[in-house]
């Protein structure tokens, strides 16, 4: 606020008193002068202050791109080795900073990360959305604060796909074709097939589902007589396949996991049923992890189709070409592959998850 000084003097009547004007004079304009540099000096400020303003082009922090990543939890060694390679990407690139929140499985703490990161004006949300509805408001809330938002590994069922920018990851109903199409290879046409599913309602279960069920509706031979979600863990696979194994007994002939933790926890329930798998039930999973092919080597598991976990160099990628104002594609397409029992031993030692 301007404020006004009333200053009243005698008169100039003699030198004294026409030095004293003099001099007050003087000062006035000197504190005038050093109000006008403080308010320069503030707005500089202000001016610095505005992000991306000085940056080449980028919106960066200290130089760096920060992104802020809401992780799904650790339920099975895809999940561990996604977190790895997003955590180890990011360590890699000097110009990235990582902000990883673990939600535990629960939709409501990723949706708590992100609003975090809203609040926090990060660069970049990356997420990997532990079920594909629900997810609305928030992605709105990010649009709204001008946070672009790449979806990694699952998608999202929104109406508004300008919510994210880009999708990166497998073709989940390809990989349901996979396991059904290598069990058609193998001449596997007349059987009984109980189905393990992933976490109820997450992408990769219904897409999985959905092409598994599309390439076996042409073999009437082909029943799915059981299906449960053993939510993509280990003693989900396990416990689900003790009841299935109760329930159905001999009469299964063929396990189709979603995923190789669930595989590797029926693996177990199986033996100690008393049947042999790998023999009495053909198993048929998806991932490639480590212990599938530890399973494969010693002649527990048929096949497990390859669902790739290493999205770290992708995602960092993508965050920086979008600082750089680059246009990215909407989906990415992870690249994969199909590993029968017969390659594991060859394979094995050069899997990087
Ligand atoms: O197959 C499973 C994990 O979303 C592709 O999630 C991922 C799946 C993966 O827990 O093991």
């Amino acid at each position: 606020m301007a404020k006004t000084l009333i200053w009243s003097y005698i008169d100039a009547s003699n030198d004294w008193h026409t030095n004293c004007n003099v001099k007050i004079i003087i000062l006035l304009k000197e504190l005038e002068l050093k109000r006008s540099l403080k308010v320069l000096t503030v707005m500089l400020m202000m001016i610095m202050c505005i992000p991306g303003l000085f940056a080449n082009g980028q919106k960066e922090d200290d130089g760096k791109i920060v992104v802020g990543f809401s992780q799904i939890g650790a339920e099975s060694a895809w999940r561990v080795a996604n977190t790895e390679s997003i955590q180890s990407e990011a360590a890699k690139r000097s110009n990235i900073v990582l902000k990883f929140s673990d939600a535990q499985q629960k939709q409501e703490n990723q949706i708590k990360a992100i609003r975090t990161f809203i609040a926090q004006g990060v660069d970049v949300i990356a997420f990997s959305p532990v079920v594909e509805t629900g997810f609305e408001a928030v992605l709105k809330e990010a649009k709204e604060a001008g946070i672009p938002v790449i979806l990694t590994d699952r998608a999202v069922d929104v109406a508004d796909d300008s919510l994210w920018v880009t999708f990166m990851g497998s073709d989940f109903v390809e990989e349901g074709r996979k396991a059904a199409r290598w069990l058609i290879e193998k001449g596997l046409t007349d059987v009984n097939i109980v189905e393990l599913q992933g976490t109820v309602g997450s992408a990769p279960a219904i897409d999985r589902k959905t092409g598994f069920e599309e390439v076996i509706k042409s073999q009437p031979g082909m029943k799915i007589i059981k299906t449960q979600s053993g939510d993509f863990t280990r003693s989900g696979g396990k416990e689900v396949m003790e009841a299935f194994l109760k329930a159905e007994g001999d009469n299964i002939n063929v396990l189709f996991a979603h995923n190789d933790d669930m595989a590797i926890g029926a693996i177990q329930a199986i033996e100690e049923y008393g049947l042999i798998p790998g023999k009495d039930i053909i198993i048929v999973s998806i991932d490639a992890v480590r212990g599938a092919f530890e399973a494969m080597v010693a002649g527990k598991l048929n096949v497990t189709v390859e669902c790739s976990p290493l999205l770290g160099p992708q995602l960092f990628d993508a965050a920086e070409a979008l600082m750089r104002g680059e246009k990215i594609p909407k989906r990415i397409v992870t690249k994969e592959d199909v590993f029968p029992m017969e390659v594991a031993a060859k394979v094995i030692d050069s899997r990087a998850y």
